[in-house]
């Protein structure tokens, strides 16, 4: 089931690091990294879910609001996820309905993927999805 990752700060007097390691705190190998900025006030993004993709989403900047929707043992679930710190990702499992929106003119998000971008990979029928996720 999706959720949310923390990860360590190692602070010093020159400032602070956080790591992300394939396989380590970050539970696949990492393919792909790419950026999420600039989204216009009251834009929302997404709307699709993914057949075999995981990604951990990480806010480095800013806010904005994930809405997933998931089957866990034959029932959907829905959660909200606000992501607003560098120190938390947000695991998005395969098969997983995603919804961002409420971004902030300064949020920047760094998504780190399971595997190369495909156009094959993703379910962008929302009722198919749903029927789809066994219940
Ligand atoms: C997700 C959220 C967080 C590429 O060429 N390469 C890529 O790696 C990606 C992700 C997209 N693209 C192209 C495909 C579209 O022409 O960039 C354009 C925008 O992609 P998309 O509409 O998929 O963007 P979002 O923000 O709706 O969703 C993306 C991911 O697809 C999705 O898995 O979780 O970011």
């Amino acid at each position: 089931m999706s959720s949310e990752i923390i990860f360590n700060e190692i602070k010093d007097s020159r400032g602070v690091l956080v790591s992300f390691e394939g396989n380590k705190n970050i539970p696949f190998d990492i393919k792909r990294v790419y950026v999420i900025k600039n989204v216009p006030g009251g834009m929302a993004r997404g709307g699709h879910a993914h057949k075999n993709l995981k990604q951990v989403i990480v806010c480095l900047k800013g806010s904005c609001d994930f809405d997933l929707v998931e089957a866990v043992g034959g029932r959907i679930i829905k959660t909200t996820h606000t992501l607003n710190s560098h120190t938390t990702g947000l695991l998005v499992e395969n098969r997983t309905w995603r919804e961002m929106k409420n971004f902030s003119e300064d949020c920047v998000l760094m998504v780190l993927a399971s595997e190369h971008y495909s156009e094959d990979d993703y379910i962008r029928n929302y009722e198919s999805f749903i029927e789809n996720s066994g219940n």
